[in-house]
C-alpha cells in the first residue's frame, strides 16, 4: 500500500508538470483528491492491514495528499500569474500618447446673463415665472391697455399669426397673466425670462428675435422710489458701481409714469461709436408704474394695490457688458465667438 501511495505521488507529480489550464488543475485535483479519488480508494483499502501498519500508512497518505495540494496549488497560482500577465499585455496602454481633444460646450452668453440677473432677483424674492411665445392679442396688448386700434401698437411692429394669435412682442404679457392667476388679491414679485419677437429690421443693436426679462412688483404702497431703487441696484450688480445709468421719461400704455433706462456704452466709454449710434448711451429697459386700468383690468383694488414693472433687454446687457459689437453674433451661432464666454 505504501508503494501504492509512492506512485500515486510520482504520478499526479509527472501530471500536474503537464498541466496547462485551471480546468486542468481541477480535473486532476477531482481526480487523486476527491471524494472518489485515488487517494481515497487507497485509504478505503486500510481496514485490511495490520493494526500497528495503519497509522503509518495514514500518514504517509496524509502527506502523499499535501505534497499533491500543494503541487497543484503552485501550478494554479502559476497559471493564474500567466493569465494576468498575458491580460495586461494585451491590455497594455501607452500613457505617453497625447490625449484626443475633447471639445466642451458651455451656456450660450445670453443664457448666462439671463442666469445672473435671475439670481440677483431670486435674491430679492422674485420668483421666476414663464410665459408662452405665441400669445393672444389681449395679453400682449388689450389686457396691457392697448385696445385694437391703439397708435401705441405700431411701437410694435408684430408678427401675427391668426387675428387673434402673435409671436408676443414682450414679455409684459406675462405680467397680465400673473395678475389674472391670483385674481388681483395677492401681492406679486415675479421675473420672466423669454424669447420675443417683432418686425425690426436687423442692425447692430436690433435683431427681429431677442431676450427680455419682465419684472412685476405689486404691493402696498409700492412707490417709484422702489422702482429707482431696484433699478440702481440691478445696474450696479451688472455692471459695476462706475458705471453711469440715466432714466428719461419716456411712455408705454401700461405704465404712467415711465421711463426708459440707460447705460453709458462701455464700447466707447460714452464718446460715441456706432453701438450707441454716436450717443454714448445704450437705452437697455422700459419701466414704470403699472397703470391703474391694467390693476383694474386685473381685478385689483387700485385704492389698495400699487405696483412697478420693467422689461429689460438680455442682448443689450451682453453685448453692454462684455463689449460686444453686434447683436447678430448672440444668433449667427459661430462657435468662435461664443466659446469665447464660455467662463462668462
Ligand atoms: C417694452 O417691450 C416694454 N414691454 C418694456 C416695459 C415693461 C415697460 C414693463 C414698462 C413696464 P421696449 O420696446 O422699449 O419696451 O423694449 C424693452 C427693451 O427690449 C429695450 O430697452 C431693449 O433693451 C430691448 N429691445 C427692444 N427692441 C429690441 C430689438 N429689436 N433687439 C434687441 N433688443 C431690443
Amino acid at each position: 500500500m505504501k508503494d501504492e501511495l509512492k506512485q500515486i505521488e510520482e504520478e499526479a507529480i509527472a501530471q500536474i508538470d503537464q498541466v496547462e489550464t485551471l480546468k486542468e488543475a481541477q480535473d486532476l485535483q477531482v481526480a487523486y483528491l476527491g471524494r472518489k479519488g485515488s487517494i481515497t480508494s487507497v485509504l478505503r483499502g486500510m481496514g485490511k492491514l495490520p493494526a500497528e501498519e495503519r497509522p503509518v500508512v495514514g500518514e504517509l497518505a496524509n502527506k502523499v495528499r499535501e505534497i499533491i495540494s500543494e503541487a497543484l496549488e503552485n501550478k494554479k497560482t502559476a497559471i493564474e500569474a500567466e493569465q494576468l500577465e498575458a491580460q495586461l499585455a494585451k491590455e497594455h496602454i501607452d500613457v505617453t500618447l497625447p490625449g484626443r481633444h475633447v471639445a466642451i460646450g458651455g451656456p450660450h452668453l445670453l443664457t448666462s446673463i439671463i442666469e445672473e440677473i435671475e439670481d440677483l432677483f431670486i435674491g430679492l424674492g422674485y420668483e421666476v415665472k414663464e410665459g408662452p411665445e405665441v400669445e393672444e392679442d389681449y395679453y400682449n396688448f388689450e389686457a396691457l391697455n392697448l385696445p385694437k386700434g391703439h397708435p401705441a401698437r405700431d411701437m410694435q411692429d408684430s408678427f401675427y399669426i391668426t387675428n387673434e394669435l402673435l409671436l408676443r412682442t414682450h414679455t409684459s404679457p406675462v405680467q397680465a397673466r400673473t395678475m389674472r392667476e391670483v385674481e388681483g388679491r395677492e401681492p406679486i414679485r415675479m421675473i420672466c425670462p423669454g424669447k420675443v419677437y417683432r418686425r425690426d429690421s436687423d442692425d447692430a443693436t436690433h435683431s427681429h428675435q431677442f431676450t427680455q426679462i419682465e419684472g412685476l412688483y405689486i404691493d402696498e404702497k409700492v412707490r417709484m422710489s422702489d422702482l429707482k431703487g431696484t433699478l440702481k441696484l440691478f445696474a450696479k450688480h451688472m455692471f459695476g458701481a462706475d458705471r453711469e445709468i440715466r432714466l428719461r421719461p419716456s411712455f408705454f400704455p401700461f405704465t404712467e409714469p415711465s421711463v426708459e433706462m440707460d447705460i453709458s456704452c462701455k464700447v466707447c466709454a460714452g464718446k460715441g461709436c456706432s453701438v450707441c449710434k454716436k450717443t454714448g448711451w445704450i437705452e437697455i429697459l422700459g419701466a414704470g408704474m403699472v397703470h391703474p386700468k391694467v390693476l383694474e383690468m386685473a381685478g385689483y383694488d387700485t385704492e389698495k394695490y400699487t405696483g412697478f414693472a420693467f422689461g429689460m433687454g438680455p442682448d443689450r446687457i451682453a453685448m453692454l457688458k462684455y463689449g460686444v459689437d453686434d447683436i447678430r453674433q448672440f444668433y449667427v451661432n459661430d462657435v468662435r465667438f461664443l466659446s469665447q464666454y464660455h467662463h462668462a
